[in-house]
């Protein structure tokens, strides 16, 4: 009989040779989204626990709502990652359902931090649909839910990778970026009540410390590194990739703070909602930078308020100040600055993996 997870997959789609690139990409997410089924199948079975039909149905729900509905940028990345890393060898079946897995295993962390994040910031929606909280009947169920998701990414672990040399690497690679990230969120969390809302502690600096550890590890670093991974490689010997994806990561987040004023909530999928919570935004930064005295003032005495007035005033200011063409240099610059230190890497199999990175961000609408 095949193994297990030829059977569930069927026949691969990377042994038909001739396709076109977005057929290729439609096919990848299908595959991805089989190996979901999979896992989920998996969880809903998992004889650790005797489920009943209701326990069941809303961990079905709860895994549908906020782990499936995604750009799953980061997921795929892992398999397009190992598969540049392959330079061009087709995958096996085993292949291709591990690096699908562990591809998913990074969108549950993200679910998971997502869930819980929106609790923090008070926000409204996520993915174009209530956040998870906010659906009736959730409510604070949401912090357990979280908690859930997140000890799913180790049972998913053990299941399909307890046998490979590289389990525990693995293991430790998602409980350090696990701590990073809950490192970030705490400092972006704590930043703004500090001292009671002091604008004037605010800084490029504290920006770039907060989006490094909320957002880079388990954004950018964190699927490179699991192709790394399973291709075979020691992570140690990758401190220069390392780097370039946290550089990338921050830039990630900075458009992320820059869209979550900017942005249409229709196409960014979320109300953004940093103003109001008193964010050390990267556009709140800049803004101090270019504040006259008098536009200083009408900073202080708007940012950080819950009323659509005191926003308004925030975002008038930001366009007096033209934080948009401020964003679009630096966006153009960070590409430049990117691009030049990838392609100042010795392996052409890496710059490849960093370059279809930038090239999925760069200028990106959501
Ligand atoms: C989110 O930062 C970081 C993590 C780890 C979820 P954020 O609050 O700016 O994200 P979003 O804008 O998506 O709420
Ligand atoms: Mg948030
Ligand atoms: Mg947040
Ligand atoms: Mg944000």
């Amino acid at each position: 009989a095949l193994p297990l997870h030829q059977r569930r997959l069927g026949v691969s789609i990377y042994r038909r040779r001739i396709q076109s690139s977005s057929s290729m990409e439609a096919d990848l997410k299908s595959t991805f989204l089989n190996v979901y089924s999979v896992l989920k199948s998996d969880l809903l079975h998992d004889p650790s626990f005797e489920f009943t039909d209701e326990s069941r149905l809303w961990v079905e729900r709860m895994l549908d709502y906020n782990v499936r509905g995604g750009k799953l940028n980061r997921g795929l990345s892992v398999v397009d990652s190992f598969k540049l890393l392959k330079q061009g060898k087709d995958l096996t079946e085993q292949e291709v359902f591990l690096s699908c897995a562990l591809g998913w295993c990074i969108e549950w962390l993200q679910a998971y931090f997502l869930v819980l994040d929106d609790i923090m910031d008070n926000s409204v929606t996520r993915r174009g649909q209530p956040c998870w909280f906010r659906v009736p009947q959730v409510g604070m169920v949401a912090i357990n839910d979280g908690i859930l998701l997140r000890n799913h990414i180790h049972r998913i672990l053990k299941k399909h990778f307890r046998g490979m040399p590289y389990y525990v690497d693995l293991v430790d690679l998602f409980n350090e970026v696990e701590l990073q990230t809950a490192c970030g969120q705490m400092i972006d969390l704590i930043t703004t009540f500090e001292g009671e809302k002091d604008l004037s502690k605010y800084s490029l600096s504290i920006h770039r410390r907060i989006v490094q550890y909320k957002t880079a590890y388990y954004s950018f670093y964190l699927p490179v590194a699991c192709a790394l991974l399973m291709a075979g490689e020691n992570l140690e010997n990758h401190i220069d990739v390392k780097n370039v994806l946290v550089d990338m990561g921050i830039y990630f987040q900075v458009q992320d703070d820059y869209l979550d004023c900017f942005a249409d909530p229709e196409t960014l999928g979320k109300i953004g909602t940093d103003i109001e919570d008193f964010k050390c935004s990267w556009l709140v930064v800049k803004a101090l930078e270019r504040c006259s005295e008098e536009q200083t003032k009408i900073l202080y005495e708007n940012y950080g308020k819950a009323d659509p007035s005191n926003v308004a005033k925030v975002k008038d200011l930001y366009k007096e100040l033209d934080l948009e063409g401020v964003f679009m240099e630096y966006e153009s610059k960070s590409y430049e600055k990117l691009m030049g230190v990838i392609e100042g890497h010795k392996s052409t199999a890496i710059q490849a993996v960093l370059k279809s990175f930038l090239a999925k961000i760069y200028k990106r609408q959501k």
